[in-house]
């Protein structure tokens, strides 16, 4: 059985699901569903880890990432530390639109959006200034720093390389299941065009600079007519070394079913990294999805579809 048009997006975000499916239901293309309904998270700021005001960097600044797919043309448009735009998303879809890059990054995509039209403001609020005071006042733990030594005055930046060889040791995990959630949107329209996309804040005290899996094709999601759509959340950094997304369209591309392919999309990883965590979630072209997650206690997708136009959670344990 056909399944769609469907829309599927990581985790509980429910209002972002309804306005995709809100915007397939007026005939809009599956493509301006999908950037309305991640810009619907992005406005919201879901679970303060999406959009402005979320995941200060070590310098307290919100940056942004966000990607989107035609699984038609195979197009992607994206960015990548995107600064002082707060709809990623609307940029990632006007780097494809207006240009023939993938890929725009920090200041200069900046620039790209305001030519574009997008409005240039802080992405900080009262909340992402008061975490990142709280950081500090914390010695800067946890942080995303590896053999390397603090200030002795702050015991954080700036910091400088360690001389001696020992074994690698990062000074603390900054990756945590409570605090990186991304959302990562497949849209099916009714005749079978597959679009994906993410939006993020990306992780807490992230170095200034960093770029995660999110606007990465294939790491944060991945779409082709012929197989589907996926998209990942979870720790980028190790996520990106294994292209999930790519890995769980190629499975369902040669017929496997989304949750089984999102589970052999996710197996290597844990393999490696068994500490990690994350998830994937996967569409067919027919509209069965399907997720698995890793380290998490559980994960969850929020699904619109015709077999079921009611926007609705579906949880997985992991
Ligand atoms: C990142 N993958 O930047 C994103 C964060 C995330 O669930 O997905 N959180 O690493």
């Amino acid at each position: 059985t056909i399944n769609l048009p469907i829309v599927v997006n990581t985790w509980p975000f429910t209002n972002a699901t309804q306005a995709a499916w809100n915007a397939l239901q007026k005939n809009l293309s599956a493509a301006d569903s999908l950037v309305i309904g991640c810009s619907t998270c992005e406005i919201e700021q879901c679970d303060g880890t999406v959009g402005y005001g979320g995941s200060p960097d070590e310098h307290g600044e919100t940056t942004l990432d966000a990607m989107i797919m035609d699984g038609g043309s195979l197009a992607v448009g994206a960015v990548g530390s995107l600064r002082e735009i707060k709809n990623a998303i609307g940029v990632a879809r006007a780097v494809m639109k207006y240009t023939d890059h993938t890929l725009l990054v920090g200041d200069l995509a900046t620039e790209f959006a305001v030519e574009m039209g997008f409005k240039r403001e802080s992405l900080s609020t009262n909340r992402s200034r008061q975490m990142h005071l709280s950081w500090k006042e914390n010695k800067c733990q946890p942080n995303f720093r590896k053999n390397v030594v603090p200030d002795p005055k702050t015991s954080c930046g700036p910091y400088s390389p360690k001389t001696t060889n020992g074994p690698e040791d990062r000074i603390s995990k900054g990756i945590s299941p409570d605090n990186h959630d991304t959302i990562g949107m497949v849209v099916i329209d009714s005749v079978g065009n597959v679009w994906a996309g993410t939006s993020t804040n990306g992780a807490n005290n992230k170095i200034p600079g960093r770029v995660g899996d999110s606007p990465v094709m294939g790491a944060g999601s991945y779409a082709s007519n012929s197989g589907g759509g996926a998209a990942a959340t979870g720790d980028g950094d190790i996520m990106m070394r294994f292209l999930p997304s790519f890995r769980a369209v190629l499975e369902m591309e040669r017929g496997v079913a989304p949750d089984v392919a999102a589970k052999i999309a996710m197996t290597p990883i844990a393999a490696h990294y068994p500490d990690f965590s994350g998830a994937v979630v996967a569409v067919d072209v027919s509209g069965r999805h399907g997720a698995y997650c890793h380290g998490f206690s559980w994960f969850s997708y929020s699904v619109a579809s015709s077999a079921n136009s009611t926007v609705h959670v579906v949880k997985v344990p992991c």
